[in-house]
């Protein structure tokens, strides 16, 4: 098979690029890498020195492509069934690819410094920068809700790359910054989960959100 997704099913990056792959019904070999296995991480590291997921390798065409934002824009350009993913119109795909940008910088990211934090070890905590990245991801909250759509997708009736990289970070950002005061977006994630695509996504991260700090404490 000459495509390889280099991923774990519990990273909310990895979402991005497995609901891409799912939407279009795209062939690909799932090659779980455990970073915290040595000789796992030095094998990964050898396809992407910065051994962050996921990474697509395709043999087929020889590129190696890592962030997941570029690897549904590829797919969206090299494979038939994946097109939609990136409206064909300049301007809408404009528009697609500045929220997928909007929710990575301001809901996802300042999400991730969350978690980063409940991982930190005694004596090095700093609730100060957590509270700075909970005000990022409500003000991101504030930012994309006007974008939204009260019914379908983000970007209408197809769904897109904006759709893809949402789902990742409102599912996760819902458990540090409850969505309950943006009832558009609780509505939109609760849509959002019922896709297919994602449902598939959801139910293979399941056996391990045990090992994941959704919750503080
Ligand atoms: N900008 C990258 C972010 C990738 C990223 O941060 N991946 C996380 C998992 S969600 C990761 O690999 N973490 C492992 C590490 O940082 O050691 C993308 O969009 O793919």
């Amino acid at each position: 098979m000459p495509l390889t997704l280099y991923y774990h099913p519990l990273s909310s990056f990895c979402w991005k690029a497995l609901i891409a792959l799912y939407e279009a019904e795209v062939a690909f070999e799932p090659r779980l890498v455990n970073l915290g296995d040595p000789a796992d991480r030095a094998a990964f590291q050898a396809v992407w020195p910065l051994a962050k997921f996921p990474v697509l390798r395709d043999d087929g065409r020889g590129q190696t492509v890592p962030e997941s934002t570029i690897i549904v824009d590829y797919l969206a350009r090299t494979q038939a069934s994946a097109a939609a993913l990136i409206p064909a119109d300049p301007d809408l795909a404009m528009r697609t690819r500045l929220l997928d940008r909007l929710i990575d910088s301001y809901i996802h990211l300042p999400f991730q410094q969350i978690v980063s934090e409940r991982l930190r070890p005694n004596g090095r905590h700093d609730p100060f920068g957590v509270e700075r990245n909970r005000d990022a991801v409500r003000a991101g909250y504030d930012l994309i809700a006007p974008m939204i759509g009260e019914e379908g997708w983000a970007m209408g009736e197809s769904f897109t790359l904006a759709d893809c990289a949402a789902l990742p970070a409102l599912y996760y950002a819902d458990y540090a910054v409850p969505l309950a005061g943006w009832p558009e977006l609780a509505a939109y994630l609760g849509r959002l989960k019922l896709r297919p695509s994602v449902a598939r996504v959801l139910s293979e991260a399941e056996p391990f959100f045990q090992y994941f700090p959704l919750k503080d404490g």
